[in-house]
């Protein structure tokens, strides 16, 4: 199989909390190569444009709004299996719940807000990865 690339954001409470470094290390350490990364302070239509597969969903409003919050950092990943590897250092999307050892499992949880604030985004498939990946870079 090809190499793949795909989309990983660290959201803006990764970046305000200062683990962007840990994250980085996680991703590394799994082997997975680094093609370009930029720090983002996305708009609005850019964010509805990324997450249009939720819009009308009780979560969108609060969601677009948390991720105009803060700057994310936005990472073009490249490896073997790296959509769905990065999905699995991620852990599933409830970082209360989601499986000790992932990012959202040892760095999440539920701060009773609004949205969810899970940390990391992760492409969920090959187009959706290819169309994230334009909307970011
Ligand atoms: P994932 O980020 O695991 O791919 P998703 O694509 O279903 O999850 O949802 C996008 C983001 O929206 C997710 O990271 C956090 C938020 N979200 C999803 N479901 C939610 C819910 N039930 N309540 C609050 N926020 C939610
Ligand atoms: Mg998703």
């Amino acid at each position: 199989m090809a190499t793949e690339e795909t989309l990983v954001l660290v959201k803006p409470d990764g970046v305000a909390r200062g683990l962007t470094g840990a994250i980085l290390a996680r991703i590394e350490a799994k082997g997975y190569a680094l093609v370009d990364i930029r720090l983002v302070e996305p708009d609005r239509e850019t964010l509805e444009r990324h997450y249009a597969e939720h819009e009308g969903k009780p979560f969108y409003e609060p969601l677009v709004e948390f991720m105009m919050s803060g700057p994310s950092v936005a990472i073009r990943l490249a490896g073997n299996r790296v959509i769905e590897g990065f999905r699995s250092l991620a852990g599933t999307t409830d970082p209360t719940t989601a499986a000790p050892g992932t990012i959202r499992g040892d760095f999440g949880r539920d701060w009773g807000l609004k949205v969810q604030q899970n940390l990391v985004h992760g492409s969920d498939s090959p187009e959706s990865a290819a169309r994230e990946l334009d909307i970011w870079f």
